[in-house]
């Protein structure tokens, strides 16, 4: 098994190499691949010294199983028929294909058997935001058909990558020291704040953000239950949180969406408030599994539930997703 990693230096790539790493991912080979800018670099893997390539049209990928790709979108269109030329399956971490029809969107808790109907040799990795909110609506769904969701979301400086970490960094050291913050990532200063913007305003008032959390959820799914969305960035390193209101067709009591929880691999439920015990991105940070907890009937509907949601967004909303992705592909023998 040959594994490329495409935007090895970037946040989501360095986070590739470690969940492989940790995960024990079984390859004979792993290659990197960079910009100009980061090619010549070298990161450590398990021991052994990688340095990064420059991503060029050439026949690099020809014997490439999986590409794990996080480079942008403009980049994952420039590039997939270089990726895939030659048999590679391009997991795709960029919005680039998300909504294309034969491209499938997949999140390997939820939907994993669409991975096997990807004509272009292409899977997506959804946004971060959309795959923790899924991984946690699936059991309930289980129980009984999610109609409608409503959604706010605490998102981390993270999803701007590494450079929106060291932004809020540096923010809040300038802060105390009576500087000026710079502000060059995010639209305002995010230290001390909180920016009820993400990604570009539409049409209909909504930013790309939301309206992604809107159109992930219905294809992965496979629902017509719609989504509505606040997105916020909050000044948190990394691990987004999401408070969600949800309506289901039949009336569910909180002890069967509490076992579902419960039983739902991928899900970890910390919910002991007389304890002070719930999650948050502090804690969640670095950790594989979705958290929920503060777990309650929705006072303004019957058959509404309400709960609190928190994943790392690198790991479960990125990297390990599509490592997963891969993981799945292998052991039904979808790449041999
Ligand atoms: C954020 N969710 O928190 C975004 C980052 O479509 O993959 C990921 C954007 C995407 O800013």
């Amino acid at each position: 098994m040959k594994v490329a990693v495409v935007g090895a230096s970037g946040a989501v790539g360095q986070e590739f190499l470690e969940v492989l790493a940790e995960r024990n991912f079984p390859l004979d080979e792993l290659v990197l691949f960079g910009s100009a800018r980061s090619a010549g670099k070298v990161y450590d893997f398990k021991g052994k010294k990688l340095t990064v390539k420059e991503l060029k049209h050439n026949d690099d990928f020809k014997d490439i199983d999986i590409a794990l790709t996080s480079a942008g979108a403009s980049i994952s269109k420039e590039f997939a028929s270089t990726i895939t030329k030659y048999g590679a399956v391009m997991i795709d971490n960029s919005s680039a294909f998300r909504y294309d029809d034969d491209v499938p969107l997949v999140v390997p808790e939820v939907n994993p058997e669409d991975s096997k109907n990807r004509p272009r040799n292409i899977i997506a990795n959804p946004n971060c935001s959309t795959i923790q909110m899924v991984v946690a609506l699936k059991p309930i769904e289980n129980l009984s058909k999610i109609t409608k969701i409503q959604v706010a979301t605490y998102q981390a400086a993270s999803g701007a990558g590494a450079q929106g970490i060291a932004e809020l960094e540096e923010q809040t050291k300038q802060i105390a020291n009576g500087e000026e913050p710079t502000i060059e990532k995010f639209q305002y200063q995010l230290s001390m704040n909180i920016i009820p913007h993400i990604d570009v305003f539409l049409e209909n008032g909504y930013t790309k953000e939301e309206m992604k959390m809107n159109w992930e959820t219905k294809k992965i799914m496979h629902t017509d239950a719609e989504v509505s969305a606040t997105c916020v960035r909050v000044p948190v390193a990394r691990s987004h949180s999401e408070a969600i209101w949800l309506e289901t067709e039949d009336e569910l009591n909180l002890q069967q969406v509490r076992e579902a929880f419960d039983n739902f691999k991928g899900l970890t439920v910390v919910d002991k408030p007389e304890a002070k015990e719930y999650p948050m991105p502090l804690f969640v940070a670095g950790k594989d599994d979705v958290y929920v907890g503060r777990l309650r009937k929705d006072l303004t509907n019957p058959k509404g539930i309400t709960f609190w949601c928190v994943g790392d967004q690198i790991k479960k909303g990125a990297a390990l997703n599509a490592v997963q992705i891969a993981e799945w592909l292998i052991a039904n023998g979808e790449v041999k």
